[in-house]
């Protein structure tokens, strides 16, 4: 059984994985209605990955006989100034998903909840990924620079970067 702290940081983390999927999903509309379906496509694909994220607590919150608590999400920003601002903010993003990972690790941690801590460490491995993801993409975009051909370079090029079929993991 887990214990009710720890039954609730994991239902926190449910949500926060939820409006990631929902964000980013959003983030992909406002990409294709500013043609740059290249970028739409990513995020597309990390939405999927988010929603994978979100099923993995769900799943973990069953196993241990728990019950995994589906939230009302906020609804996430429609415009975004640019594309860098848009990359800033799923960095920024990333960093705070990677704070309340580490959250509930040093909880696992004070209430010697090691199968939980155990587990929750695929997440640990997987935001530094993330986090390394996106900053390649914003170093490539401050490497091309601002022009209108060089967006275009570089939609076509990070449309190879991900598929939409994704597998999640
Ligand atoms: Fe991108 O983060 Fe989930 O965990």
């Amino acid at each position: 059984m887990l214990k009710p702290n720890i039954e609730k940081i994991l239902n926190e983390q449910i949500e926060k994985e939820g409006y990631s999927s929902n964000l980013y999903l959003a983030m992909g509309t406002w990409a294709e209605a500013n043609g740059l379906p290249g970028v739409a496509q990513w995020l597309y694909a990390q939405s999927e990955e988010e929603r994978m994220h979100m099923l993995k607590f769900i799943g973990y919150i069953a196993e241990r006989g728990g019950h995994a608590i589906i939230p009302a999400f906020k609804k996430p920003p429609v415009e975004y100034a640019d594309i860098y601002k848009l990359f800033d903010e799923v960095l920024k993003h990333e960093q705070y998903i990677t704070e309340s990972i580490n959250d509930i690790v040093g909880l696992t941690l004070d209430e010697k909840d090691f199968s939980t801590n155990n587990w929750i460490q695929w997440f640990v491995t997987e935001q530094i990924e993330e986090e390394a993801s996106v900053s390649g993409i914003i170093d490539k975009l401050n490497l091309m620079g601002k022009g209108n051909n060089n967006l275009y370079m570089f939609d076509r090029d990070i449309m190879s970067l991900r598929s939409i079929d994704s597998s999640g993991q």
